[in-house]
Formats: structure tokens, C-alpha cells, sequence
């Protein structure tokens, strides 16, 4: 168990102290933080300022420097999206500042991406991804999406607010065999099972896979409404991508 003042970055240490009150939230924000390094933590505080300015410029130094691009993502982006999130729900910052902090973290994903993306292999197999009706939420889905490219399956992204029926048309459009499903507010998950059940009453379920992810989605939810498997994070989505489709 690490100690608050073992976190370099004063800016980070304040926040934890001030705005995260519940005690394993904040032993596990500290644990993370302490072992980061500085530049990691640099990028994480600009992002919780929402300073996309500064995020964008750090991250390209950092991986310009030859930090790996997955930490850079994990220490720095999201380690600092986790911040916003507890002081969003807390009521301690609101939607503006949300959305400044969304701009900040797709500023460093641009650097990331063509990084992570680039597999030059042959394609793994096609999946098709997207947000579910009534959910703008994409920071996630986009990270799956860039880490599935990097690992070599070709990715169709529909977007955010993703009815069934524009799933059902664009797995038969581009012959998909897996489909990947994000929702990150308890009031959409329940898009997935009527997209699921979209997919039965086509007479389309056994061609495809479907893979579902996001917050507050679970193994037992995602067992529930009868989807082929859950992920928990980016690397566990390429983890089950490949184990549905039996990829080596
Ligand atoms: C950023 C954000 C926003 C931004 C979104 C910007 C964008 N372009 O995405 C904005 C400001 C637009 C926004 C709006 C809203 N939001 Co919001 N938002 C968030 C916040 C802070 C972070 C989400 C995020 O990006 N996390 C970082 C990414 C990396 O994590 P992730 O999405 O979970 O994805 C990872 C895994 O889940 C997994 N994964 C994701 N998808 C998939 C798919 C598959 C197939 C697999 C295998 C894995 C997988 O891999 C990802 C990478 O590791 C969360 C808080 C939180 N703790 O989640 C609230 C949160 C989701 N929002 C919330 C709310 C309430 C809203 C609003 C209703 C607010 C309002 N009053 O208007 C609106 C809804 C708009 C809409 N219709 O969708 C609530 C939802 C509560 C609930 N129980 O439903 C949350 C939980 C905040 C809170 N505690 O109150 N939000």
C-alpha cells in the first residue's frame, strides 16, 4: 500500500486529497499513481485541468522520448480519466468540464492511435463496433477500437448512438463475424439485449459473434441477454476478440 506523499506531482496529490473521499477509490488512485512516473502523471493532471493543449503536447513528448505507448495510455490518459469520473459523480465538476477533459484525452489518443493501430498484418477478421442507441459515450469504444487494429482485426466503427438495425446492415454489409457493443449509462445497456434480440429475430445470430463492454456492464449482464462474452478493459476486448474467433 503506497502513501500519498510517494506521488511525484503535486497537482495529483491535491486532487486525491481534496475531491476522492471513499477509501478504496482513493488507496487505489495512490497505489497507481505512486508506482507512474512523472511524466505520466504530468499528462493525467493537464487532462483532469482539461488543458487539451497541454495533454496533446506531453503525450507526443513522451512517446517521442520512447515511452511505451500502452503506458502512456494507461499511467497518463486513463489513469487521469478515472479522476473526472469520481469528481464527475460526486457532483464536483459537470458536464463543461467533462467535455473539456473528453477533448483532452482524444488529443493524446491522436497520438496514440497510429501507434497502437499499426499491425501490418493480415487481417485477423472483421468486426464491427459501436456505441448503443442513446449513448454518446466513445472514449472506451475507441480505445478497444485502436488496440483490436493493433492486434490485426479489421475494425468498421459506427460511431455512438448505434441502433440495431444500422448494426444488423453493417455486419451484412461487410460480412462481420464479431460484433462489439459499448454502453456506459445503466439507462442503455439495455440497447444491447434488444440489439441481440434484433439480431434473432433476423435470422442473422449464428453468423456473428457479439462481444459487449463499457462501465457498468458485467459478466452476469452480459450472460443475462445472451452475448458471447464480456471485457473489462481494451486488452481484455482483444483478449475475447480472439477467442471468439478462434485466432491464435
Ligand atoms: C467522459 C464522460 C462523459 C462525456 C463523454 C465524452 C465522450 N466522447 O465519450 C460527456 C460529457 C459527453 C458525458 C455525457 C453524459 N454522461 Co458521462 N461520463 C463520462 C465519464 C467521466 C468517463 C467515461 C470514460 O470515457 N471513461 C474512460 C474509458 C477509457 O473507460 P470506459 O468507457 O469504461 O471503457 C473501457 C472499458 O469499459 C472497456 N470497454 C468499453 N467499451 C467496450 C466494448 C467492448 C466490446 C469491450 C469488450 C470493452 C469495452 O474498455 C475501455 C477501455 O479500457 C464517466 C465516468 C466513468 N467512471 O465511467 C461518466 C458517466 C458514464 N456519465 C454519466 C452520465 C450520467 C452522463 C450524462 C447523462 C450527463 C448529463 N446529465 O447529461 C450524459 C449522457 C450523454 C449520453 N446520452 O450518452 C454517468 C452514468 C451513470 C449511470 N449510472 O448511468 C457516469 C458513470 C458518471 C457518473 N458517475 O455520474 N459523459
Amino acid at each position: 500500500m503506497a502513501q500519498l506523499n510517494e506521488i511525484h506531482n503535486e497537482f495529483i496529490r491535491q486532487e486525491i486529497e481534496e475531491n476522492i473521499e471513499r477509501p478504496n477509490e482513493r488507496q487505489r488512485l495512490i497505489d497507481n499513481f505512486a508506482k507512474s512516473r512523472p511524466s505520466m502523471q504530468a499528462i493525467a493532471a493537464a487532462l483532469i485541468e482539461g488543458e487539451h493543449a497541454t495533454v496533446d503536447q506531453l503525450t507526443r513528448a513522451a512517446l517521442d522520448e520512447g515511452i511505451e505507448a500502452l503506458e502512456v495510455m494507461d499511467d497518463g490518459l486513463i489513469a487521469g480519466m478515472a479522476v473526472v469520473g469520481i469528481k464527475f459523480r460526486e457532483n464536483i465538476i459537470f458536464v463543461p468540464e467533462v467535455l473539456a477533459c473528453a477533448r483532452a484525452m482524444k488529443a493524446g489518443m491522436t497520438h496514440i492511435e497510429p501507434i497502437l493501430s499499426a499491425s501490418g498484418i493480415d487481417p485477423l477478421g472483421k468486426v464491427v463496433m459501436g456505441t448503443v442507441k442513446g449513448d454518446l459515450h466513445d472514449i472506451g469504444k475507441n480505445l478497444c477500437i485502436m488496440m483490436l487494429r493493433g492486434a490485426g482485426f479489421e475494425v468498421i466503427d459506427l460511431g455512438v448512438d448505434t441502433s440495431p438495425d444500422r448494426f444488423i446492415d453493417a455486419v451484412e454489409e461487410h460480412r462481420a463475424t464479431l460484433l462489439g457493443m459499448s454502453a456506459l449509462l445503466t439507462t442503455t445497456m439495455p440497447n444491447m439485449g434488444k440489439t441481440i434480440e434484433a439480431f434473432i429475430d433476423a435470422d442473422l445470430r449464428d453468423q456473428v459473434k457479439i462481444m459487449v463492454g463499457g462501465a457498468p456492464v458485467t459478466q452476469d449482464f452480459a450472460d443475462d441477454m445472451g452475448a458471447d462474452g464480456y471485457g473489462k478493459d481494451a486488452l481484455a476486448c482483444v483478449t475475447l476478440a480472439k477467442h471468439l474467433l478462434a485466432v491464435k
